[in-house]
């Protein structure tokens, strides 16, 4: 399956914050850092940057170059705030978002196809949002990697997608200049530059042995960057613990079979979202709350992953045998933890597989993404009221 990654990188962005809360603003050369007389600017907006203004300059050299800016202080409680909406967003389009700072991230978009038509469309959706929710513009990179999607994401600010297709990784880099790498801080730049390296395209075609003699083993990674070559995941900290759904009855249940017909509505719940995610997980939980209050948990742990509901509910419902009810079942709940994604370990979501089943549930899911959840569900279902938990 074809990796995508995409790097969303907001524009200009303490500025544009500032500028979007007070329309005076708008249009105006805004700088926002440390005002005192030894600050530094944090940020500048795109209208001050023409004055040559940017991030890491003394708030005193800013002020020289653009006597009519705006400055201002920075507000960092704000900028989290706008920072946690962004990620809000990006977690509607990807349980695997990484963040790099308050106004960057990478997600690993690969095979979201069966939601929308390609990834672009999902980077345009991405930036849509972020526009109409926030009122803020993204600049986004769209790559087979994360090293190509962050120097994509950064060539057509403000407000650009750029797009690597796969294939074209090399003729990307090509006439790249050879400070846009990752990894190279001015020493490094130094060095190569030395050596008549401008380019990422001549990085790549260096003798490796002679790159490695100047600049040690670390050229090694460099230079596989350099070509193009980047396998590292998106490491997300978000990703779910465990994927779980509960539910208070109107009415106590009573005997076992209208609890059981409840667990199956609750595991298929439960099996619908890892599937969604592209999760299996190996240990499942069995809550049970009785109308005294009383709660029980019980668990196991399965030889191999599954998000599927025959194997969650067979597991579920081996959990009950084993309990002697005693009286009516207020609250039950089904978790499945322990996850990895369903392909096994390979960070990705909704990877294509010959597998029947796969396909049969991924029609069911189809169904429901598209009639709703309740549209087919397995007999015998008894409707049991449902009260607010
Ligand atoms: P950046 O994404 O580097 O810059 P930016 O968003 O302001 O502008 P661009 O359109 O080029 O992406 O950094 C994000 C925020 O982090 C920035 O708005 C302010 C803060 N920041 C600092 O406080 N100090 C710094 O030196 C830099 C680079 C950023
Ligand atoms: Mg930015």
């Amino acid at each position: 399956m074809q990796r995508w990654i995409l790097h969303v990188d907001m524009d200009a962005f303490f500025a544009s914050v500032e500028q979007r809360d007070h329309p005076e603003y708008q249009g105006k050369p805004v700088i926002v850092g440390g005002i005192g007389s030894r600050g530094v600017v944090a940020t500048a907006s795109y209208e001050a940057r023409r004055f040559g203004v940017h991030s890491a300059m003394p708030m005193a050299e800013a002020r020289r170059r653009c006597p009519d800016g705006i400055f201002l202080p920075c507000d960092h409680r704000k900028y989290t705030q706008e920072s946690k909406k962004i990620r809000a967003i990006m977690a509607d389009f990807s349980p695997l978002v990484e963040p790099l700072s308050l106004d960057e991230a990478f997600l690993d978009i690969s095979g979201m196809d069966r939601l929308y038509p390609d990834p672009v469309s999902i980077a345009l959706a991405i930036k849509e949002r972020i526009a109409k929710e926030l009122n803020l513009t993204a600049s986004a990179g769209l790559a087979p990697n994360k090293f190509l999607a962050k120097l994509a994401s950064d060539l057509k600010k403000p407000a650009g997608l750029v797009v690597v297709q796969p294939g074209e990784e090399q003729a990307f880099l090509e006439e790249m200049p050879i400070k846009r790498m990752w990894g190279v801080g001015p020493a490094t730049a130094k060095v190569l530059l030395e050596m008549g390296i401008k380019t990422i395209g001549q990085l790549a075609a260096l003798d490796p042995l002679r790159l490695v003699r100047q600049l040690g083993q670390a050229a090694a990674d460099m230079q596989r960057l350099a070509k193009g070559i980047d396998d590292r995941p998106v490491e997300s900290d978000y990703a779910p613990k465990s994927v779980g759904n509960e539910e208070t009855f109107a009415k106590d249940l009573l005997g076992r079979e209208e609890i059981l017909n409840q667990l199956l509505a609750l595991t298929e719940k439960v099996a619908w979202r890892l599937r969604q995610l592209n999760l299996s997980g190996r240990t499942v939980t069995l809550k049970l709350r009785y109308a005294s209050f009383k709660t029980l948990t019980r668990s196991q742990t399965l030889p191999e992953p599954t998000c599927y509901d025959e194997e969650i509910y067979q597991t579920v419902k081996a959990m009950l045998d084993k309990l002697t009810l005693q009286e009516g079942v207020r609250l039950l709940g089904v978790t499945v933890g322990n996850l990895q994604t369903s392909d096994g370990g390979q960070l990705s979501l909704f990877a294509p597989t010959d597998d029947k089943r796969q396909r049969m549930y991924e029609a069911v899911d189809r169904l429901r993404d598209k009639f709703g959840r309740d549209i087919l569900t397995k007999a015998p279902l008894c409707k049991v009221e449902k009260k607010d938990t």
